[in-house]
C-alpha cells in the first residue's frame, strides 16, 4: 500500500501519528515469526466486523430484554453468533457478552460463589490461570484458592492428588484449563472429580477453543456444567470472551455478567465474534486446527533433537513450554534475544520453577500464528534451528547472529502473506 493510499485514510488524515503506529504494527506482525501462543492472526472479515458502526449503541440486556431502543439489528447479531457458538460447540446455551477471559471468569464466580468460598484451580505457575484462584487475583483474595499441580516428574496432572483435594476441600467451583498446558486436559476425569465432590466444573479452555471447535482436541461438553473461552486466540476471532453452558446454568451465567458485572456489550466484538464463529465451522478450519497440531508436534521433535528440555516431554496441542535450564539462559533473557531475532515468544514459569515468575526458566510458544499463516510440518526443523540459534547467541550476547536469523525470518515469512495484513 502507498503512502498516497493508505490502509485507514480517515485515522491517517485525523491522527499520522497514531496511524504510523499502527502501520509499524502491522509491518513488525508481517515480518516476524509470532510463536506466542495465545496470538493469532484474525480474517480480514473479523477485522472489518470489530471496525464498524456497532461500535455506536448501548445494548445492556440480552436479545428481545434491551434496557435501550433502537436493538432492531443488534438483536440480530448477537443472537447470530449465539446461535453459531451453540451449533459449533453443541452446547445448550452461550453467552457471548463478556468482555475478555478475565471478566469471563469472574462472572462464573459470581453465578456459582459467595465471597469466603472455597474454589479450586490449577496453581498459575503450573500453567494454571490467574483467575483460576491464584492469591494475587481478586479470584484468590476473595475467595479461597485452593490449587493443584502437575506432577514433578511427568509434568502432567496428578488426577489422585485433584481428587484427593477435592474431596478434603470440597469447593464450590473447580476449574480445569490453562495457559500453559501442552497436554490433552482430561476433561472426564475432572468431571468425575467434580460430581463427586460436589463442585460446578469450569473447562476455561480459552487456549485450545479453536482446536475443540475445529476437533483436534476433545470437548469438555459431555462434562462440563460450564465451558469459558476467549475468542481470539486458536478460534481466530476478536478479542472477547464466552460463557457456555448447560440449560440449567444459563439463567444464572446471564445474569452474572449482566447485570452482576458489565454494563453494555462491545456490540462490534459481538459481530466479529459471530464471523470466527461462522469461519470455525467450515471445513478449512478443520484443516487448520489439525495443522496446529501437528505443527506444535514437528517442532516439539525438532526442538528434542536439539537437546531442549521441554516440560511433559512434548505437546498434544499447540503449545510448547520449554526449560532452558540445560541450555544455561534463564527465560527472560532467551525470550528478549529471540525477539531481536525476528522471533516473537514470551518467557514464562515452568513446574517448580526455582526462579521468580519475572525472571522465570522458561519460554513458551506456539503454532497457531504460523499455522494462520500457511507455515507446515516441513517447516519446522527451520523453526527449531532458528530458536536453538537465537538461544546460543542469547547466551553468548552475539547480536550479529541475532539479526542474521532476522533477516532469515523475515524473508520467509515475506512468503508467507497474514490474514488480514496488507504489508
Ligand atoms: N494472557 C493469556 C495467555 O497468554 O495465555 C492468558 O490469559
Amino acid at each position: 500500500m502507498t503512502a498516497e493510499q493508505p490502509r485507514h485514510p480517515a485515522l491517517a488524515a485525523t491522527d499520522p501519528e497514531l496511524a504510523a503506529l499502527v502501520r509499524a504494527e502491522e509491518q513488525l506482525q508481517a515480518d516476524t515469526l509470532r510463536l506466542i501462543p495465545s496470538e493469532n492472526y484474525v480474517s480480514q472479515a473479523v477485522l472489518e466486523a470489530s471496525g464498524t458502526v456497532l461500535q455506536n449503541k448501548y445494548s445492556e440486556g440480552y436479545p428481545g430484554r434491551r434496557y435501550y431502543e433502537g436493538q432492531q439489528n443488534i438483536d440480530l447479531v448477537e443472537t447470530l453468533a449465539i446461535e453459531r457458538a451453540r451449533s459449533l460447540f453443541g452446547v445448550d446455551h452461550a453467552n457471548v457478552q463478556p468482555y475478555s477471559g478475565s471478566p469471563a471468569n469472574l462472572a462464573v464466580y459470581l453465578a456459582f460463589a459467595e465471597p469466603g468460598d472455597t474454589v479450586m484451580g490449577m496453581a498459575l505457575p503450573m500453567g494454571g490461570h490467574l483467575t483460576h484462584g491464584w492469591g494475587v487475583s481478586a479470584t484468590g483474595r476473595w475467595f479461597r484458592g485452593v490449587q493443584y499441580g502437575v506432577r514433578q516428574d511427568d509434568g502432567r496432572i496428578d488426577f489422585d492428588q485433584v481428587r484427593e483435594l477435592a474431596m478434603k476441600e470440597r469447593p464450590k467451583v473447580i476449574f480445569c484449563g490453562g495457559t500453559a498446558l501442552p497436554r490433552t486436559i482430561d476433561f472426564a476425569a475432572f468431571g468425575e472429580i467434580a460430581q463427586e465432590s460436589g463442585a460446578v466444573l469450569v473447562a476455561d479452555v480459552a487456549h485450545i477453543a479453536g482446536l475443540i471447535a475445529g476437533g483436534a482436541h476433545p470437548s469438555p461438553v459431555p462434562y462440563a456444567d460450564v465451558i469459558s473461552t476467549t475468542t481470539h486466540k486458536t478460534l481466530r476471532g476478536p478479542r472477547g470472551a464466552m460463557l457456555m453452558c448447560r440449560e440449567e446454568h444459563a439463567k444464572a451465567v446471564d445474569k452474572a455478567v449482566f447485570p452482576g458485572l458489565q454494563g453494555g456489550p462491545h456490540n462490534q466484538t459481538t459481530a466479529a465474534i459471530a464471523v470466527a464463529l461462522k469461519e470455525a465451522a467450515l471445513p478449512s478450519f478443520r484443516t487448520y486446527a489439525e495443522s496446529v497440531v501437528a505443527n506444535a508436534k514437528a517442532l516439539a521433535e525438532a526442538l528434542l533433537a536439539r537437546g531442549f528440555d521441554l516440560v511433559s516431554g512434548g505437546t498434544d496441542n499447540h503449545l510448547i513450554l520449554m526449560d532452558l535450564t540445560p541450555k544455561e539462559v534463564p527465560g527472560k533473557v532467551a525470550a528478549k534475544a529471540l525477539d531481536r531475532a525476528g522471533i516473537v515468544v514470551n518467557y514464562n514459569t515452568v513446574p517448580y520453577d526455582p526462579r521468580k515468575p519475572f525472571d522465570p526458566s522458561g519460554v513458551r510458544i506456539g503454532t497457531p500464528s504460523l499455522t494462520s499463516r500457511g507455515l507446515g510440518v516441513e517447516h519446522m526443523a527451520q523453526v527449531a534451528e532458528w530458536i536453538d540459534r537465537g538461544v546460543a547467541a542469547a547466551a553468548k550476547g552475539d547480536e550479529e547472529a541475532l539479526a542474521a536469523i532476522r533477516a532469515e525470518v523475515a524473508e520467509l515469512m515475506a512468503a508467507y502473506p497474514a490474514p488480514g495484513l496488507t504489508v
